[in-house]
């Protein structure tokens, strides 16, 4: 059966029946019919690209991961003392929930921990892991798209809330989405929770460089996936051997950009529509906005944060950082956010 959506353009997009949201088609048709083609991040992670993500995050290159994972290590003692007694842990796309495992640890008194996720599979699995090996806590998963206002049913009534949000996932964001994103979640914690966050520190271009065009080729197989998701759940036709992965560090806007090229003047069809490509033209697949200080912190104060500690690794290269709701009230304008 099809679906129909309406467009902000007035006009009717019909759907396909796909197990992807119609906003997500909505917006992938969109952003192949923008002058630059786009194409949104979350179209990476069918079955296979998580797959994908999940070996990525091994590779020797691909530093982020297991450089958060040191920190956290590192510092959960301290952050524990942070994030004190009674406190509700909000983790925000809690994917295997390994990362709120190392905080988990060091927080006998917490009061719940509330795992958030789109994957219900996951997210069930960790849930039941979580209440087994913690059987004095309490666990409240939600099963949702966390970028979306969250509802929090039975939580307890005067608890801190600690949100965390670790991985750079906040790096996938246009600065003035995560400005909007940080907000949402400022108003869930407010007034006396904390905002615990990872974020991938701009180095060395070479690092970056590598960090996503590896040696095995993994990143480049995770960018062309998102043409065969298509295929499957868009009634696409792109043929993947008519484009290249492209990935490249941008300094002027200080992201990784990732981008599939197409090799050949060549059409394609998505949902009915014709896609007219150029040889050499690109699809840009996902930004990876790398901070330093300064922009780390117009990120925090523009979405009413004050940065309490920035806790790094001995190279540097990744920040956890525990934000706190600035005193003063929310007076920022996204449109002054500058980065
Ligand atoms: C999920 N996210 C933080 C990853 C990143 O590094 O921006 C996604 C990724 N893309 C290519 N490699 C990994």
């Amino acid at each position: 059966m099809n679906n129909t959506l309406l467009h902000s353009n007035g006009m009717q997009i019909e759907f396909a029946s796909s197990s992807l949201p119609n906003s997500l088609q909505a917006a992938a048709i969109t952003g192949l019919e923008n002058k630059c083609k786009t194409l949104p991040s979350a179209l990476f992670y069918d079955a296979t690209g998580a797959r994908l993500f999940e070996e990525i995050c091994k590779l020797p290159e691909y530093y982020p991961t297991r450089t958060e994972s040191t920190i956290l290590r590192d510092y959960a003692p301290l952050l524990a003392s942070h994030i004190g007694t009674d406190a509700v842990l909000i983790d925000y796309g809690s994917g295997s929930g390994e990362k709120a495992q190392f905080l988990l640890d060091y927080l006998p008194s917490l009061n719940a921990y509330v795992p958030v996720d789109v994957s219900r599979e996951q997210l069930m699995q960790v849930a039941a892991e979580r209440s087994a090996q913690y059987p004095l806590l309490q666990v409240l998963p939600i099963c949702a798209d966390y970028t979306e206002p969250l509802e929090f049913p039975n939580l307890p009534d005067g608890a801190r809330y600690i949100a965390f949000f670790p991985g750079s996932t906040i790096g996938n964001f246009h600065p003035s989405d995560a400005v909007t994103f940080l907000t949402q979640i400022r108003s869930t914690i407010m007034p006396e929770g904390k905002l615990i966050l990872g974020v991938d520190r701009r180095k060395h271009p070479d690092l970056l460089h590598a960090a996503y065009n590896d040696k095995l080729g993994l990143t480049a197989a995770f960018n062309l996936n998102i043409l065969r998701h298509l295929n499957r759940e868009m009634n696409a036709s792109f043929n993947l051997s008519h484009f290249r992965h492209l990935a490249f560090f941008n300094e002027q806007t200080s992201r990784i950009e990732m981008h599939l090229e197409s090799l050949v003047a060549h059409q394609a069809t998505i949902n009915d529509k014709l896609i007219q490509f150029d040889a050499g033209e690109t699809i840009r697949t996902e930004c990876s906005y790398k901070y330093d200080e300064e922009s780390l912190s117009t990120l925090a104060e523009a979405s009413g944060f004050e940065i309490e500690e920035l806790y790094t690794d001995s190279r540097q290269w990744f920040w956890i950082a525990l934000l706190s709701p600035s005193s003063s009230s929310n007076q920022y304008c996204q449109e002054t956010t500058s980065f």
